[in-house]
């Protein structure tokens, strides 16, 4: 699993016109992408320059003693490396400052939308055999994987073009967080060596994050499963790869097959916003005297079961119960946001 790392509120969440629908959330990214983020401020260098000192050849030539130490194939080292270049590209948009904070409900109107919906119901009747597979093998429910398959590639339509390598690469050079992409372009050359992708074929996002479930190549070394039985794990092409690996990914997570993830309530009012963090948990008899109650007015379960309540727009703004599977969905990307997306998601297309 990757590190759990400090709470935030709310996310800073970029809106991109060059990527069309697409929002880049500085918290939409892996746990392991966040502590990196965490780790980067203040190292920001002066100009658009390279953080990094050493000229990129010299440094390449390090690199490439770090992979065959590490045991990556000296022809796997010679054809990724060869001819490798940094991307500027990937520095411009690594290094973009937000233009504004999107609120819960912006990003849910953009998230959780009717053209997403639709392609979900559809993605779930074509692929129904599929997803029952993946479901009695890893216990995760069939909407979510779906919901996050949708959220992340649009259901596998929208990959990223950036070459894997390349983009870990030049960010592992830039020197303000170097340690954790030089780690994940050795992962990344494992990935290639061990055959479960061609160099041409492995693209991603601009930050390294690859294939339909928008996996880091370490992720994708942990949590990424075979389960066409072709003998290669391959997230870019294989729905049974890509289906199977989230649901690996949500089951080493803890999710708990059978329960759902959370529902809407209603708070009274002048309700303590510091309570509805999204994570501190209680269980609902708690809540329900705290006088919380479902969407429709009705009272919360007398139940032991614990669940933490989130109202991200704060007062006034929509509220929800979480349960313990919503905290496997976090594991994913560390947003309640991206948590709330996906549950809202998943809901609405298994309806
Ligand atoms: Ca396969």
């Amino acid at each position: 699993m990757p590190p759990q790392v400090a709470r935030q509120a709310s996310g800073a969440f970029i809106v991109s016109p060059g990527l069309g629908w697409q929002i880049i959330a500085m918290e939409h990214m892996r746990v392991s992408r966040r502590t990196a983020l965490l780790t980067a401020g203040g190292l920001l260098m002066g100009g658009k320059g390279f953080a990094a000192a050493e000229p990129f050849d010299a440094w390449l030539a390090g690199l490439r003693a770090e992979a065959r130490a590490q045991g990556i194939s000296a022809e796997t080292v010679r054809t990724a490396l060869a001819a490798l270049r940094p991307n500027p590209r990937v520095l411009e948009l690594d290094r973009r400052q937000p233009e504004r904070t999107l609120t819960w409900a912006e990003y849910r109107a953009r998230i959780v939308a009717e053209p997403r919906i639709v392609q979900g119901r559809r993605a779930i009747s074509d692929n129904r055999e599929l997803l029952q597979a993946v479901e009695a093998r890893f216990g995760v429910a069939a909407a979510v994987m779906s919901a996050i398959w949708g959220i992340e590639s649009n259901y596998g339509t929208t990959l990223g073009s950036f070459p894997v390598v390349q983009s870990l690469a030049t960010l592992a050079y830039d020197g303000r967080r170097a340690t954790f992409f030089r780690s994940e372009l050795i992962n990344a050359l494992r990935i290639l060596d061990q055959g479960h992708i061609g160099l041409a074929q492995m693209t991603g996002s601009w930050a390294g994050a690859m294939g339909q479930p928008q996996f880091m190549p370490s992720s994708f070394l942990a949590y990424a499963v075979d389960f066409d039985r072709d003998g290669r794990r391959d997230i870019w092409h294989s729905r049974a790869d890509t289906l199977a690996s989230i649901g690996n990914y949500l089951a080493r997570a803890q999710w708990r097959a059978g329960e759902g993830w959370g529902f809407a309530v209603r708070l009274p009012a002048g309700f303590d916003a510091r309570l509805a963090d999204g994570r501190s948990v209680r269980p609902l008899s708690a809540w329900s005297a705290l006088g919380v109650k479902r969407h429709d007015g009705s009272a919360l379960p007398a139940s032991s079961v614990q669940a933490a309540i989130a109202a991200p727009d704060g007062p006034g703004g929509e509220a929800f119960a979480l349960f313990s599977n919503a905290q496997a969905i976090r594991r994913y990307n560390n947003s309640t946001y991206y948590v709330l997306a996906v549950g809202l998601l998943s809901d609405l297309i298994a309806s």
